[in-house]
């Protein structure tokens, strides 16, 4: 590895602080993996849909449910955290190929209502 880029790799190595370069590689790899994964529409993996709505945004409850029982099978669990007087904050685990748990995200959350969403990728861990 050149010196530049190897100087580089020990400033992660202690901003990050991580005991070594291999475990900081093999987290660089694990990354790219994981990436690929997503990349591939066909890839088999998981997602961490966040979302912030207003319980009382008109039938977006029902919404939600409706739209979230056409996917049963691939939603894991939810978590469900009342912020405040009327945000709600949910958190879906779901598995699927990559593009139907993008597409699932993106109706989620360009639903009216939704304040804000997001999707984290996550892996099944299948090629890890
Ligand atoms: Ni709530």
């Amino acid at each position: 590895m050149e010196d530049g880029l190897l100087k580089k790799l020990d400033a992660m190595v202690r901003e990050k602080g991580y005991p070594n370069r291999s475990e900081a590689i093999r987290d660089l790899v694990r990354k790219t993996i994981v990436d690929d994964e997503w990349t591939d529409a066909s890839g088999e993996i998981i997602g961490v849909l966040v979302i912030v709505f207003d319980h009382h945004s008109r039938e977006l409850s029902s919404r939600l449910l409706k739209k979230e029982h056409h996917w049963v099978g691939g939603i894991l669990s939810t978590l469900h955290i009342h912020l405040d007087h009327d945000n709600c904050l949910e958190v879906k685990v779901i598995r699927g190929k990559a593009g139907e748990v993008r597409d699932f995200a993106d109706e989620m959350i360009s639903m009216k209502g939704i304040k804000y969403g997001t999707l984290v990728r996550a892996t099944a861990g299948v090629a890890l």
